[in-house]
């Protein structure tokens, strides 16, 4: 794919984006293969919304990212899978392997009874053919809806039921670190009741001993065998569902995030080729989960419609110890790496002499994804594992816009420490204040939204229409608003600060407060909870839950053990608060809303700041509140 190649390459190429949208995105799309050209490149309305790109476009994903490469790089590598256990042999996956896998499960899912439109559930971990399985999904028109595999039960039976999945691709086991961790039995669990589920279909990855229920849970191995490696493409309109991909928001349960096939794969694919600059021999590796958007956009599809070769890595930074990350860097010569701020801090704070041993040599670009990165751990990235040489791209972006929208391109944007700098091409970001006015000009701050739609925004929130209007396009009239903070200096480099509703992004993961409350909440003893974020080491943001026990007294570790159950229970350990805090009261409003503000300030430690408490309902709660922090001195 043709990339900008200098400053005023992109200056140019963002003007074009802006002044003629569609002429812009057609000649991007125009070098993919479609079975049959679009009539109208977009149609659009931010009110509905209603948001259809390459109108009556029809293609195959797949054949994208897979078929249009096997003239030429058939034996190229498209993945090396690296286990979770150094001393387990490394796998090498061609294009022509990958063709073959793909095509063979897709049969699978054919037999039985998969169909287009219909809803596949990913649990699995992250192996080759937790990628096989999106890819069969998409080879047939089927959706998949990836779940990671931290999740409970639970969790899982409630995105499985939302969708009503026909089908369940999973595991045994899967390692992690020195841990094996279940995955069948989990799926055993959520499947008592979703009566939508007609099979799974589960690799044998850790030979541990499962239940197969007869007539519903089949053999990946066995059954794949069998089938012939050839699958001819189902053909499906630019604007047919490609997948599902459940996120927390600031109210209720997750939402199905929706994707489409056409601008997905177009946005995607013109978005890594231009952030990473990668170039034909280069080796990359995002060490994201395929459970969350950035393996979905750039483990899984963007390299392949690039025609890259990736590391798909099983393990966990610190296994055997700290030095994995660089180790495998080293091994497998790798040119971009991809990884979180708050790995970065964790292995930052585990010491250089995981560092040194490593030689890094490979390395050309450095990226970050999932939440700001402070500046210390930019320096720390760019100096001990850049060496000074590598760019770094601070990529923000959300599940929602399905690519990265800011961030520097790289070894053509000038970089600065915790600034994701400037839009891509055809993305038009603007700050509003609170009331929806503009905030124009620079050296300001505002409410980050998008003006004009993009190929690979979200369209809808799978079986609730009315809610993706409600989050994403009703706060500000005709703009997409993103749920972040965002700064531009005083050259229109923008710094992204943080949600500004109710959403704490630990490790890079997104949770919302109101689900976490309504787990604690579960609890008998537990009559009301608040959940905030607070500021974090390593994880950039904790989980502080402020509890109501009907038993005041009660502050027992008996208590808070139980409800980290709970929470674990219901969510999965991602969820899990850092700190719980049994109060007698909650600080409200006379109208009965929490005012999380004060929480956060208490959890943050500064008391001397908690703005203005003249609305609150009993002031005589923050005492009681602030109390134990005093005597605790913390
Ligand atoms: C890709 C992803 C989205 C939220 C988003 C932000 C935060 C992500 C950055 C960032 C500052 C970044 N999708 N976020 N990237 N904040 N700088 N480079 O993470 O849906 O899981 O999360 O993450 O708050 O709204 S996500």
């Amino acid at each position: 794919m043709k990339t900008v190649k200098s400053l005023a390459d992109y200056q140019s190429e963002y003007q074009t984006s802006v002044e003629q949208p569609e002429k812009f995105w057609e000649k991007i799309a125009d070098q993919f293969l479609w079975k049959n050209r679009w009539s109208k490149v977009l149609d659009w309305n931010f009110t509905e919304p209603t948001i259809q790109w390459f109108v009556n476009g029809t293609l195959n994903i797949t054949e994208n990212c897979i078929d249009r490469h096997l003239s030429k790089n058939a034996h190229k590598t498209a993945f090396i899978f690296e286990p979770n256990e150094p001393s387990e042999s490394t796998q090498n996956i061609s294009y022509q392997t990958l063709y073959d896998e793909v095509c063979r499960l897709a049969n699978v899912l054919k037999k039985l009874g998969v169909e287009k439109g219909d809803r596949v559930c990913i649990y699995m971990p992250m192996i080759p053919e937790a990628i096989y399985g999106m890819l069969a999904c998409a080879r047939i028109g089927a959706v998949h809806s990836v779940v990671f595999g931290g999740f409970s039960a639970q969790a899982l039976k409630d995105r499985i039921n939302d969708s009503l999945c026909k089908v369940v691709l999973t595991t045994d086991g899967a390692f992690r670190g020195n841990k094996k961790i279940p995955m069948k039995a989990t799926v055993d669990e959520a499947l008592i009741e979703c009566p939508s589920v007609k099979y799974t279909l589960v690799f044998n990855r850790t030979n541990d001993t499962i239940k197969m229920q007869e007539g519903r849970d089949l053999n990946w191995k066995t059954e794949v065998q069998s089938q012939p490696d050839h699958c001819e493409p189902v053909y499906v309109d630019a604007e047919h569902p490609l997948f599902i991909l459940y996120t927390s928001g600031s109210t209720g349960k997750p939402k199905g995030v929706l994707h489409t096939t056409g601008g997905y794969m177009v946005y995607t694919a013109y978005s890594f080729a231009n952030v990473f600059q990668y170039q034909p021999n280069d080796i990359y590796w995002c060490t994201a989960d395929v459970g969350w958007i950035t393996g979905h956009s750039y483990i899984t599809y963007a390299p392949l419609l690039n025609a890259a070769t990736s590391v798909i890595f099983e393990g966990i930074p610190t296994y055997p110890d700290a030095g994995r990350f660089w180790q495998v860097v080293d091994k497998h010569h790798v040119t971009h790496f991809y990884t979180a701020p708050t790995a970065i801090r964790a292995l930052e704070a585990a010491g250089l002499e995981f560092v040194k041993p490593y030689k890094l040599t490979s390395l050309k670009v450095l990226g970050s994804v999932g939440e700001p990165i402070n500046e210390e751990a930019w320096n720390w990235y760019s100096a001990n594992i850049g060496k000074n040489k590598c760019p770094i791209v601070d990529t923000w972006w959300q599940t929602e816009t399905g690519g990265i929208l800011i961030s520097p391109l790289a070894g053509i944007t000038p970089t600065k420490p915790g600034f994701a700098t400037l839009p891509l091409p055809g993305i038009q970001p603007i700050l509003v204040d609170d009331k929806g006015n503009e905030i124009t000009g620079n050296n300001v701050e505002g409410n980050l939204c998008i003006k004009f739609p993009w190929p690979s925004i979200i369209r809808t929130t799978y079986g609730d229409h009315e809610r993706c209007k409600q989050t994403y396009f009703s706060t500000y009239k005709g703009l997409y608003f993103t749920g972040d903070g965002c700064k531009r200096d005083e050259n229109g480099n923008y710094r992204i600060t943080g949600r500004v509703d109710d959403v704490i992004n630990v490790s890079g993961h997104r949770i919302g407060t109101a689900e976490v409350e309504s787990a604690l909440n579960m609890h008998e003893d537990i009559v009301e909870s608040a959940v905030i974020g607070y500021p974090h080491e390593i994880k950039g943001q904790g989980i502080y839950a402020y509890c109501i026990s009907i038993n005041e007294h009660i502050n027992s570790d008996d208590l808070k053990k139980e409800l980290i159950d709970l929470v674990n229970k219901q969510i999965g350990p991602i969820a899990k608060p850092d700190k719980i805090q049994i109060v007698r009261g909650l600080p409200k409003t006379r109208s009965g809303k929490i005012m999380r503000r004060i929480l956060r300030k208490i959890a943050e430690g500064d008391f001397a700041n908690l703005g203005d408490t003249s609305t609150l309902l009993d002031p005589t709660v923050i005492n009681e509140i602030i109390e134990p922090h005093l005597k605790n001195n913390n």
